[in-house]
């Protein structure tokens, strides 16, 4: 006979950054599900989603119930404040393939992260790879790859690279697969709470 044993609770706080139009509420809503924003705050510039999510690990059952902070509209790297990466346990920093100045400000936002936040691990996310197909110019996986290396190497500090499709739901899983990772990592690897 086998005996389920409850599930540990795990909150986590999630922030997705990149400029606007490269697909940050599409990731969310796709992962996370519909915007909870409406029913927390008006007038701000920030979006919530949420979401409970059992995993298994080594037979045991984590629930982790998600809070997942973006911005929305017209955010520059240099506007973002310190409320929006406060107790963060892991930071998406997405771009779009076919908008070069989305890639280059990429850097940017992990660099204004890591000035508030002292160096935290960060996902590099590529979104829009659909659009190689029918683009030209298109930013390539080696130079996303190039970005991710540089900055681990930089920082001294984890910077994952996943490139995804909100369209045709490439990489979703892979990018909901490593945030799960980081946050179980963070919690075991901190005694804070
Ligand atoms: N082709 C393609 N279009 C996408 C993809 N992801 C998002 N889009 C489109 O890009 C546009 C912007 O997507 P949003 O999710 O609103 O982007 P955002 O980063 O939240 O934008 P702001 O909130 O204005 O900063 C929409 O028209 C989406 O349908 C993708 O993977 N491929
Ligand atoms: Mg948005």
């Amino acid at each position: 006979m086998t005996m389920k044993l409850p599930s540990i609770q795990i909150k986590a706080k999630v922030v997705v950054v990149g400029n606007k139009n490269v697909g940050k509420s599409s990731i969310c809503t796709k992962i996370f599900g519909p915007s909870k924003s409406n029913a927390l705050l008006v007038n701000t510039k920030i979006d919530f989603f949420m979401m409970d999510k059992t995993y298994e690990l080594d037979g045991l059952r984590l629930l982790i119930k998600y809070l997942v902070w973006t911005l929305t509209g017209e955010a520059r790297p240099e506007d973002a404040q310190p409320l929006l990466f406060a107790g963060a346990d892991s930071v998406i920093t997405m771009f779009a393939v076919d908008d070069k100045g989305s890639f280059n400000d990429a850097k940017r936002w992990v660099e204004r992260l890591f000035s508030m936040m002292g160096p935290m691990p960060v996902i590099l996310v590529a979104n829009k790879i659909d659009l190689r197909n029918t683009k030209p110019d298109c930013i390539r996986t080696e130079e996303g790859e190039k970005i991710a290396k540089e900055l681990s190497k930089k920082y001294d500090m984890p910077c994952f690279y996943i490139e995804t499709s909100t369209e045709t739901g490439e990489g979703l899983q892979k990018l909901e697969r490593l945030l799960s990772q980081i946050i179980i990592w963070k919690k075991l690897s901190t005694e804070e709470r």
